[in-house]
């Protein structure tokens, strides 16, 4: 077995101090050691595929990345590991559990994962080695993966048997309080503008040090045609998933963090709403721009207009949720959220629709994270003088 604490610090010694994911009984000893541990970031996150987006969004925000998991997480993984992590070239070292590792008895749900783990990694074009037990073989399987990480810049996935880290108590349990932040409504009968002109007034109102992450679909394409601007992150793939990178670049940065989403994309991971409401980075808006529509793929209905949004954003612990539906109202909601402590939520209904002959965003994958990165590194004095994440104030901190 391996000593638990020894091999968080040779993760430590590396710079890997972010970790992200969903725990498997195999990782306990682990999950206690890294929470007991004050300087490192412990992100709690309720799927494997929000917590590969926060550990992007924390990657492109300057940190290494540890994402943990079990195997039958990687299923939940595999749409931000191909259109994410591979299409921006983003890594992150992934701490993967083999349930149902062939020749150990196990429970029949893991039979299928577990023998088809290996070349699923393979598939995925994921390079891997399997943990060794002895902490000497280990350090080596741990640094091998770094400067692989390093030198690839995609992720690593480091596999770990039953009975790999030795037992390791929780010292103290992180305390939860509910936090009940307050909620508007100033939806008029106005008649709902197109998406384009809510992105006019997004740009309006967003300062020059704020970072933007639009969502999958049209969204990203109007935001390039009316602005291609290096603090922009165009989220091509990983549908849903922009919630989660602007969180994990959030808690990294003393940056306004800008999140445009859709609500397909948004009803998609839902599950981000609690995972933010839960962390409460201060310098979140979180814009949601609904037409009731996956307008993207010509139209079709979503659960929209059953759902109400800022409610699910107010129960999920958001400081501050506003609906609306005119311009005007929205460009002050907006600036309004931006200068009050997050994590706040934008309700924006907005009209299907878009131009027909739209463009697409002429700059890569690879090139708009690795500027995105550089803008969100640069210039915030605030965010280079501590390392601490930027939290709401009074609450709940449950990053150790
Ligand atoms: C996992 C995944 N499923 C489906 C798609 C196809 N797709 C791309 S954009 C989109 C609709 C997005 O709708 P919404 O978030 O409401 O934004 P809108 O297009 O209405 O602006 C869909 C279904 C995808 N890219 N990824």
């Amino acid at each position: 077995m391996l000593p638990t604490r020894a091999f968080v610090d040779e993760l430590s010694w590396l710079g890997y101090s972010f970790f992200t994911g969903v725990p498997c009984s195999y990782l306990t000893p682990l999950l206690n050691e890294i929470a007991n541990r004050r300087k490192t970031d412990y992100v709690i996150s309720n799927n494997e595929g929000e917590a590969v987006g926060i550990a992007a969004g924390a990657w492109l925000a300057g940190r290494k990345t540890v994402v943990f998991c079990q195997n039958s997480g990687v299923g939940n993984m595999v749409n931000p590991l191909t259109s994410l992590n591979a299409a921006f070239q983003i890594p992150a070292l992934l701490l993967v559990t083999w349930r149902g590792e062939p020749g150990l008895k196990d429970e029949p749900q893991h039979k299928l994962m577990g023998e088809i783990l290996p070349s699923l990694l393979d598939g995925l074009r994921i390079e891997k080695a399997f943990l060794p037990k002895d902490m000497r073989e280990a350090r080596i399987a741990i640094k091998t993966a770094a400067q692989t990480v390093e030198c690839t810049s995609l992720p690593f996935a480091l596999i770990a048997s039953r009975d790999t880290f030795e037992e390791t108590a929780l010292r103290e349990p992180a305390s939860v309080q509910l936090f009940v932040g307050t909620q508007e409504d100033v939806r008029s009968s106005s008649k709902p503008p197109v998406r384009m002109a809510a992105l006019e007034r997004i740009l309006a109102a967003a300062p020059p040090e704020a970072a933007l992450i639009s969502t999958t679909g049209k969204c990203s394409r109007e935001l390039f045609t009316l602005a291609d601007r290096r603090q922009h992150l165009y989220v091509v793939g990983s549908m849903g998933c922009a919630s989660a990178i602007g969180l994990g670049v959030a808690v990294n940065t003393a940056r306004p963090v800008i999140v445009i989403d859709g609500d397909a994309a948004a009803l998609m991971r839902l599950g981000n709403f609690a995972t933010i409401g839960a962390h409460r980075p201060r310098n979140l808006v979180h814009i949601l721009l609904d037409n009731g529509v996956n307008d993207s793929t010509g139209g079709q209905r979503t659960a929209a207009d059953s759902t109400n949004f800022g409610a699910v954003a107010h129960a999920c612990g958001y400081s501050h949720a506003i609906a609306c539906n005119d311009l005007a109202a929205f460009e002050g909601a907006v600036r309004a959220a931006l200068a009050r402590q997050g994590p706040s939520f934008v309700h924006m209904k907005i009209a299907p629709g878009s131009s027909p002959d739209l463009g697409r965003p002429a700059v890569g994958p690879i090139e708009v994270g690795r500027r995105f990165s550089n803008f969100v590194r640069s210039g915030s004095r605030e965010a280079e003088k501590s390392d601490s994440p930027r939290l709401a104030e009074g609450v709940h901190v449950p990053l150790q």
